[in-house]
């Protein structure tokens, strides 16, 4: 008996299959970021990353061109698993010598390489208009500046992401997730701070008034709770952002980096499936603040993915990666991250949902503790490792990103 064999032995006995999880988990899209691959730098601005975000270390050999990155998501696709899409930024927008497009003009074409790439890998794109590392961030301020010319070139950029969100959907013949996240915010006390959340709301409410497609493109719109250099007030904070997507049937999405510490975004899955079609998630492994470090298996990870599968929303929740680490090899921070969120995916769908939830009606506390402490040690690494073996692929990605760390990296 191989240790697979083993594996599914113990879960059937609780009567999980094994086959129908496995099965689940290759169809559930992954949407991988394309900023930890050259440092949130993009190629349309030689500003400094900006909007409150850090990306710190300084490991060689990070892309440096629309080829240099898309080789790396190409290694990093070659070792994931699964049903990917690639999650790009207008920042990465590729505009030839002479066209002097700005963000408050772009156009499909100027991501006619992206698509190509997306295509010659099968994927479908997500999308994220780019309000930060751009001169037109003035005083931290975009989309709610009380300047006029500031909030209209913002509103352009934003309807013009639409449009090219719409091209993706289009052409990939997948739905695009069109994310929209602004930094704006204060660092000291503000005196006002309902003003910049009304000019926030009608500046969305004239980015939305562009027409589009809702069975092809999903706007989501994410909160947050503060930034490095504006810790007094976000003016898309929370309550913002879940009452905005109420108000305008659009999709809230929730960064786990983006609350209190002691607030956990697995608690907040349930109540957002129950009132939302679409949910959509940021996964990222804060560390004492929202510092974007590559997405671990911990607990939480853990528990954001039962959530998921036990309320039903492993089709309804639009599952992105979000961080950003530069102090280690840039392609294992992507095959790492992704894969731990594939594994707790995996660890999720091989619980016994209906047997524990049984137990909670019943009211037999014990058998729930018993149970589900049981679940944590159970043999995830088995079934892991055939999924990988099914895609031709092993647990040891390391030496094969060794590899292309010496022959190209650390030519760069
Ligand atoms: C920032 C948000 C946002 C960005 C990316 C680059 O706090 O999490 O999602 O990380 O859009
Ligand atoms: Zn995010």
């Amino acid at each position: 008996m191989t240790r697979f064999e083993s594996a599914k032995e113990i879960y059937s006995s609780l009567g999980v299959d094994v086959e129908k999880a496995l099965a689940v988990l290759n169809e559930t899209p992954i949407s991988i970021h394309c900023w930890q691959g050259d440092d949130v730098v993009g190629f349309d601005s030689k500003e400094a990353l900006s909007g409150g975000i850090q990306t710190t270390g300084n490991f060689m050999g990070k892309a440096r061109t629309p080829n240099e990155l898309m080789a790396d998501v190409e290694k990093a696709f070659s070792l994931i698993p699964g049903k990917k899409k690639l999650n790009l930024h207008a920042m990465y927008a590729i505009i030839p010598d002479g066209d002097d497009t700005d963000r408050d003009g772009l156009l499909p074409v100027h991501f006619k390489p992206w698509l190509d790439f997306a295509k010659k890998h099968n994927v479908g794109i997500d999308f994220n208009p780019s309000f930060f590392s751009h001169p037109m961030v003035k005083n931290d301020l975009t989309l709610s500046s009380p300047d006029d010319n500031v909030r209209k070139f913002w509103i352009n950029h934003g309807k013009a992401c639409v449009k090219i969100a719409e091209y993706f959907a289009n052409e990939t013949g997948e739905p695009c997730v069109m994310n929209i996240w602004i930094p704006d915010g204060y660092k000291n006390a503000p005196a006002d701070k309902l003003s910049p959340r009304l000019r926030f709301k009608n500046s969305l409410d004239e980015i939305l008034s562009v027409p589009y497609d809702k069975k092809k493109v999903y706007v989501t719109l994410e909160s947050k709770v503060f930034g490095i250099g504006l810790e007094s007030y976000t003016v898309g904070s929370g309550e913002f952002c879940l009452s905005y997507s109420d108000y305008k049937n659009i999709t809230p999405l929730m960064d786990n980096g983006h609350y209190h510490p002691t607030e956990v975004v697995s608690d907040k899955i349930s109540a957002l499936l129950l009132f939302n079609e679409k949910i959509a998630l940021h996964v990222t492994h804060p560390v004492r603040w929202d510092s974007d470090h590559v997405v671990l298996f911990d607990d939480e990870l853990k528990d954001m993915c039962t959530e998921i599968v036990r309320s039903g929303g492993i089709d309804r929740t639009f599952i992105a990666t979000d961080y950003f680490d530069a102090s280690i090899n840039r392609i294992s921070a992507w095959v790492t991250g992704v894969r731990n969120v594939q594994k707790a995916l995996l660890y999720a769908l091989l619980i016994p949902h209906e047997t524990l939830t049984k137990l909670q009606d019943e009211f037999d506390f014990t058998s729930v503790m018993v149970l589900q402490e049981k679940i944590k040690t159970l043999p995830l690494y088995d079934v892991w490792c055939e999924y990988l073996r099914r895609q031709n692929l092993s647990d040891d990605y390391l030496s094969e990103i060794k590899e292309y760390e010496k022959e190209v990296l650390s030519k760069r």
